[in-house]
């Protein structure tokens, strides 16, 4: 019998696929349409302490590989999304839920995380430490200093399953700085990749770019992403205590991405761009494509290849 089940945070999960933050995840009624697909689990847009209507659009657009995003972190506040995984963990008793959270500093991610603390929330937390949106907010995760003092900040006062959100990284020595850091704090996961930031796609017969804020610079996702994802979660499965678990996102359209994602360490995988292409239907088509690569190689589990990327 063929499993795509998968533990990550210390909960048992029946696939090892669920969408990305920000796909399918803005309000109760995506939350529930990804409740009801094949997914294991989803993600909820990362939460803010007040809500926010983001950038003006279009903000989001599909090219030939992949999109471009500058959506600007509209979300409906951290407490909408509290208050829906609260009443979502009584409706179904033993599913864990993931919830994203972002400050725009410091004491905001601490706020967030009271929060949290003094809630019903019994699921793991996302801190996202990479949004390439806001104007004038560089991304946290380029800024390692910061991501230290953060992540001390943090694991003083919160001691559930919490995992970072992490830009991709284009440098060995990036990898070896920052999994130096992250290596120090009791993480559940890290998630690599967030989208590339700051891409620019054009319409060279309009001669204008395709999404309307920052002068249509925007984070990139979908094929383009593949190898960049595979490197970080690769890179990272190398460095990392191997307490520190992996989720992988980046460029999964079929389920041959999820197993090199896999091969590569991770533990569960992401989907972003193609959800929002194809929709929650999408977990079905995946699932079925993992298994297929599965049978035909002999594995019975995601355990039987997880991590084992050969070398040349
Ligand atoms: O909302 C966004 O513009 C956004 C966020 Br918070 C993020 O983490 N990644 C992204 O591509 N877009």
């Amino acid at each position: 019998m063929i499993s795509t089940a998968t533990t990550l945070a210390g909960s048992n999960f029946d696939n090892c696929m669920m969408n990305a933050s920000g796909v399918y995840c803005m309000d109760s009624d995506e939350l529930l349409a990804v409740e009801n697909s094949k997914a294991a689990t989803f993600v909820t847009k990362s939460g803010t302490l007040q809500p926010r209507k983001g950038n003006p659009e279009p903000r989001y657009f599909e090219t030939e590989f992949g999109s471009i995003n500058s959506m600007g972190l509209p979300n409906n506040g951290v407490d909408y999304y509290l208050d829906f995984v609260s009443q979502d963990q009584i409706n179904h008793p033993g599913k864990t839920y993931f919830l994203s959270i972002t400050g725009f500093n410091l004491a905001e991610d601490l706020e967030l995380l009271q929060k949290v603390t003094d809630s019903d929330f019994a699921g793991v937390v996302e801190l996202n430490l990479s949004c390439p949106n806001v104007p004038g907010k560089p991304q946290t995760g380029y800024d390692f200093e910061t991501v230290d003092a953060i992540l001390k900040a943090v694991f003083d006062v919160y001691h559930k399953p919490l995992g970072v959100k992490l830009p991709p990284y284009f440098d060995i020595i990036h990898f070896d700085q920052m999994a130096e850091i992250l290596n120090k704090y009791p993480l559940s996961y890290v998630n690599s990749i967030n989208s590339i930031g700051n891409g620019l796609y054009i319409n060279d017969d309009t001669e204008t770019v395709v999404i309307k804020p920052k002068q249509g610079f925007g984070g990139i996702g979908g094929e383009y992403v593949k190898p960049t994802a595979l490197a970080n979660v690769h890179a990272f499965y190398q460095r990392l205590n191997k307490d520190i678990q992996i989720i992988g996102t980046g460029g999964i359209q079929t389920g041959k991405d999820i197993f090199e994602h896999i091969l590569c360490g991770a533990s569960m995988v992401q989907v972003g761009t193609a959800l929002m292409v194809e929709g929650p239907v999408i977990f079905e088509r995946l699932t079925a494509e993992l298994e297929a690569i599965m049978a035909e190689k002999g594995y019975d589990n995601i355990e039987d290849f997880r991590g084992k990327l050969n070398y040349l």
